[in-house]
């Protein structure tokens, strides 16, 4: 009998949503085949709740069982907006000038960290295996195990794992790394990533490597490895066929039929390079005149982390580039750039997509980046468009046929653009197929099927 698989994420996703994404959708299918368990934190935040505390609530949908914590404001403050989002994630992403360290939030996040797994503990049965995702619950396999918890659990780090010396500035960073080896098998986006937690532990925890990705320390061994997250390819050319998707190609089709679109999709977040993206665009219409009233840039950002000050910055910044860029370019019946501050439903992306000749996904720093890879796939075969990728995406690794970019270079990247609109169809299609045959076969079910087979092959730590 196979094991009943147990997914613990900050937020759940309804897997029978299509809103719900690749993700959730792979999540699903795979907790679906063998009956399972989705644990997360509710959404909902009760004001001046009883610190450590929270409701659960048990909800069905299909096979699924979706086990849902509230969070009392404290906590939420402390665990989520603090921990997570001011310290884990910059730091992560290598901001460490947008850092704030402060006891209260690590406090915050042990705490909440205990709640889930004590919370978690009470509907574990002992074969089931647990798949923890992401930098919120990195704690979580330690307070599993010091309630007796002996279950595997493998852990999925969805954002870069940094260098051992921007770690090392956490004031808590060896009691995290300590904890990751409670869990049987860690899972990061790409080899660089595992090049950097095989340093970290190698040089700051005296960690042995024993055998390639296996790592002994603190009486504990742990399998680590990369396991590149995908999309689901065939989940995604469906959506392309929505009469929502075929509406939004066409719309912007008729709207700019002798313009030249290109693609930004993103949140809203500093990681994502969006003014150097936009200063770039700048420079291609400063530099390459032929680009004047016609090159045009549609970026969509969605709003997310409102709130946390650096959000805040980066949105007044982008919205006084575009100002500028449109002030300086535009004509009466031409704007440079669309900048649209908000979520763009996600039946109408592959059409976004495919009206596009180039697609812009140019982060300063992203773990993986999953816009690089619906776009590939959302393209027509025959007369595809050029994505044009930042180097310091994880995607890079694999995506070798884009038109790599140091986006802190604005001047290469404007360059890079404007190879990519001049590019003959011939080198448009040769590249194409090769990232989508890259696309398709790092899709999003191998990685969750790699990592689930590699988890059950985990040697057990010592319990
Ligand atoms: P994110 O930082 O959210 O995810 P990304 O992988 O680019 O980044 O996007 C996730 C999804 O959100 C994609 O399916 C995309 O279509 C959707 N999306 C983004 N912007 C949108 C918009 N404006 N409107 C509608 N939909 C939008 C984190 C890590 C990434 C990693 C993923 C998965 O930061 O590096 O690739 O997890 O592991």
């Amino acid at each position: 009998m196979t094991s009943r698989l147990v997914v613990v994420s900050n937020r759940i996703g309804d897997p029978r949503k299509v809103a719900a994404g690749g993700l959730a959708v792979a999540l699903g299918d795979a907790l679906s085949e063998s009956g399972g368990l989705w644990f997360g934190w509710s959404g909902k935040v009760v004001a001046g709740g009883a610190r450590g505390e929270g409701d659960l609530h048990l909800q069905p949908s299909g096979k699924v069982m979706l086990a849902t914590l509230d969070l009392g404001s404290d906590d939420h403050a402390a665990y989520y907006a603090g921990y997570s989002n001011r310290v884990l994630w910059p730091v992560f992403h290598y901001r460490l000038d947008l850092a704030q360290f402060d006891d209260g939030y690590f406090e915050g996040y042990q705490r909440v960290n205990r709640l889930f797994a004590r919370k978690l503990s009470t509907l574990l049965k002992p074969d089931d295996v647990i798949w923890v995702h992401d930098y919120h619950l990195i704690p979580l396999a330690a307070e599993l195990r010091a309630l007796g918890c002996r279950q595997r659990i493998g852990f999925f780090l969805h954002i870069p794992m940094p260098p051992p010396l921007v770690m090392a500035a956490i004031p808590a960073h060896d009691m995290l790394m300590r904890s990751l080896f409670a869990y049987d098998l860690i899972g990061l986006q790409s080899e660089a990533d595992v090049a950097h937690f095989a340093r970290y532990v190698e040089t700051e925890a005296g960690a042995e490597r024993v055998g390639g990705d296996q790592y002994r320390a603190f009486g504990q061994q742990v399998c680590a490895r990369a396991f590149p997250i995908g999309i689901d390819v065939d989940e995604f050319q469906d959506l392309a066929q929505t009469p929502e998707s075929i509406e939004t190609r066409e719309t912007l089709r008729s709207q700019y039929p002798l313009r030249q679109l290109l693609i930004g999709v993103d949140r809203l977040d500093y990681s994502k390079g969006l003014p150097q993206r936009l200063r770039a665009f700048h420079r291609l219409l400063a530099d390459y005149p032929e680009n004047r009233n016609s090159a045009t840039l549609i970026q969509v950002a969605t709003p997310t982390r409102e709130g946390v000050e650096s959000y805040e910055d980066i949105r007044r910044e982008l919205e006084g580039l575009s100002g500028q860029i449109n002030g300086e370019y535009g004509e009466l019946d031409w704007m440079p750039v669309r900048y649209i501050h908000r979520t763009l439903a996600r039946r109408r992306l592959p059409g976004l997509y495919r009206a596009g000749r180039v697609a812009l996904v140019t982060p300063l720093r992203d773990g993986m980046n999953l816009v690089a890879k619906e776009f590939v796939a959302a393209q027509d075969p025959a007369d595809p468009g050029v994505l044009v990728l930042s180097r310091f995406a994880g995607a890079a690794e694999q995506m070798r046929a884009a038109l790599l970019v140091n986006p802190y270079d604005i001047g290469a990247t404007a360059g890079a653009v404007q190879r990519a609109l001049r590019m003959p169809l011939s080198e448009r299609v040769e590249r194409h197929q090769a990232l989508l045959t890259g696309v398709r076969e790092h899709d999003v079910h191998r990685w969750r099927r790699e990592f689930l087979q590699a988890l059950q092959a985990a040697e057990r730590a010592p319990g």
